[in-house]
């Protein structure tokens, strides 16, 4: 199918916002999806626990950070994995959210990514605070000692966003990390978090979302699979209260994913789907980049540089500012997607 065709079908209304007012682009995100982020925190410190510079083979140094933020009088502490190759020069490097805290773990094969060079600062999401509706835990009990007011009130991707932003203050001190080439990695309900990181983040110079479907970089008009009512009936707590309204009610919507796509141009953003991913819907998440191109043509930079028609499993783009790659199988994030990051990364 022609993805213009595809793209005219889901009619988008003219929503006359100036694409190019970020800020009031961003507020609406925050207002109706994600809500709002917490402010700076007044207690920021970390302390390395661990410590081995002899880590895989010798070839990296690992160490076991913990960071403690505080606010409102209230403060919470989680660890930061930190894996940098052992090297005189300073490297690029992610900040992942993952799922487990293990390192290695199935979807962080963090060998590999040594080997080509990259560092990583890996968190586990659910160390922040946990993946269910109870805010007095973790970084919701700090963030909202009174628990959620307002129904612009961020909810835990929000929070985790945040969190890798702190990730990247903390990097911003170490001199064996290159600062301007940080990229936002996540998958799935990370995915989302990591795109929100890098549209709140302009210090990220890359963002990576993998598979993160319905609320990340799918077009929610017209999407097949999770839909808003799905995700907000089984994760009302991921969103602000406000994103509710929209159960249902698609049309009502005063923006699309690719508005929130375009608040990462001109920087680099890389969508990955899975082929049998059909929940996450590749066909949206691979709209939703062709129609972001539009903002970083507006800067006079290539976004997408794709092809008309829908991609097959296996095909990549990776030569203008938004890459893009469709993988076989299923729902994962996998030494392949990791791999066509770093393959794209390196050749910017
Ligand atoms: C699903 C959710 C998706 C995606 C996924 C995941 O259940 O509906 O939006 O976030 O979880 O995070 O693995």
């Amino acid at each position: 199918m022609m993805v213009n065709k595809y793209i005219e079908d889901i009619n988008l209304p003219d929503f006359g916002y100036d694409l190019s007012n970020k800020k009031e682009i961003l507020d609406l995100f925050l207002q109706e999806e994600y809500g709002y982020l917490p402010p700076l925190p007044n207690i920021f410190k970390w302390d390395a626990t661990e410590e081995n510079k002899v880590y895989l083979r010798g070839s990296a140094t690992y160490k076991k950070i913990i960071m403690t933020v505080g606010l409102n009088g209230r403060e919470c502490s989680f660890p930061v994995i930190s894996v940098i190759p052992n090297t005189n020069q300073k490297v690029p490097f992610f900040v992942f959210a993952n799922f487990r805290d293990a390192v290695p773990d199935r979807y962080y094969p963090t060998e590999e990514i040594i080997d080509r060079g990259y560092g990583v600062l890996s968190f586990c999401y659910q160390d922040v605070t946990k993946d269910n509706d109870d805010f007095t835990d973790g970084l919701a009990g700090v963030v909202y000692p009174n628990g959620r007011q307002e129904p612009t009130d961020g909810g835990k991707i929000s929070l985790w966003a945040w969190v890798m932003c702190r990730i990247l203050d903390y990097a911003q001190d170490q001199e064996e990390l290159d600062i301007t080439k940080a990229t936002a990695i996540g998958h799935s309900r990370l995915g989302k978090t990591a795109l929100l990181a890098g549209a709140v983040d302009d210090r990220f110079y890359c963002t990576i979302s993998n598979d993160s479907g319905c609320s990340g970089a799918a077009i929610t008009r017209g999407k097949r699979g999770e839909t808003i009512k799905d995700i907000y009936t089984n994760f009302p707590y991921w969103f602000c209260e406000n994103y509710g309204k929209y159960m249902n009610n698609e049309d009502k919507l005063p923006f699309e994913q690719n508005m929130f796509l375009s608040l990462i141009a001109p920087r680099l953003l890389y969508v990955a789907s899975a082929q049998e991913d059909i929940w996450a819907d590749p066909q949206a998440e691979y709209a939703s980049c062709v129609m972001a191109s539009s903002a970083y043509k507006a800067m006079g930079i290539d976004g997408l540089v794709g092809k008309d028609t829908f991609p097959q499993a296996d095909e990549h783009f990776h030569k203008g500012n938004i890459g893009y790659h469709i993988r076989k199988g299923t729902h994962y994030l996998s030494r392949y997607d990791w791999n066509m990051f770093m393959d794209f990364l390196d050749k910017k």
